[in-house]
């Protein structure tokens, strides 16, 4: 009794921890963490869960693995919760940087699931334009390594990832957005060459948004 009792509390404890979400980016700070920091934003509790609806949403038929820019349900119409004129899109800047400078980000991982981070770069028109991955797509940002992917070696609990982002020499913009976009590589999944591995196919995506000025 006492066996069964604890391995339902393990069962318990272990889906709790995949159900809470795992990581979130702190500097600059993504639109729903931006209360942490004292900004007069919408509190959002679960910002460490921007997962696109999580994998069986995420890759259900309608979603087909697509992420709402800003880390919102794909299908959710937009503006999404985390879009711009969204619950959590205020257009607030949380960090100005200089045109062309390596800057410090930091990631926090509630939960390491490996993988790898990638930061992409929307300059935009306006505070209200809503961001687009096309835009986003067009300014994959390098690291000082002078690769575009921060792999996560650590398989652990809680994370502080510090990240040095190559700023493009060429952008300055009043509303940038950074899009920080996380790959997890956990599970299991077809490889589409008859194999099948850890990081293939479905995986945790976690994406978010943080409003910046180049200047
Ligand atoms: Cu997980």
């Amino acid at each position: 009794m006492q066996a069964l009792a604890l391995s339902v509390f393990l069962a318990l404890a272990f889906s709790a921890y995949d159900v809470v979400g795992h990581g979130m980016m702190f500097d600059p700070p993504q639109r729903s963490s931006m209360w942490r920091f004292g900004f007069n934003t919408p509190v959002n509790t679960a910002d460490d869960f921007l997962s696109c609806g999580y994998v069986q949403v995420q890759y259900d038929d309608v979603n087909q693995g697509r992420c709402g820019e800003c880390g919102d349900i794909w299908s959710d119409p937009r503006p999404r919760n985390n879009d711009e004129g969204g619950l959590y899109g205020t257009g607030t800047i949380g960090r100005v940087y200089e045109q062309g400078s390596l800057i410090d980000v930091t990631i926090n991982l509630n939960i390491s699931h490996m993988g790898f981070f990638e930061f992409r770069l929307c300059p935009k028109t306006s505070s209200e334009e809503l961001v687009t991955q096309e835009c986003l797509n067009q300014n994959l940002l390098t690291l000082a390594d002078g690769t575009t992917q921060f792999n996560v070696e650590q398989n652990t609990v809680a994370v502080v990832f510090a990240i040095q982002v190559q700023l493009p020499a060429e952008i300055t913009c009043e509303n940038c957005v950074l899009q920080w976009y996380y790959r997890a590589s956990s599970r299991i999944g077809d490889c589409g060459d008859g194999t099948t591995d850890y990081g293939c196919g479905d995986q945790e995506t976690y994406v978010n948004c943080a409003d910046i000025a180049i200047l």
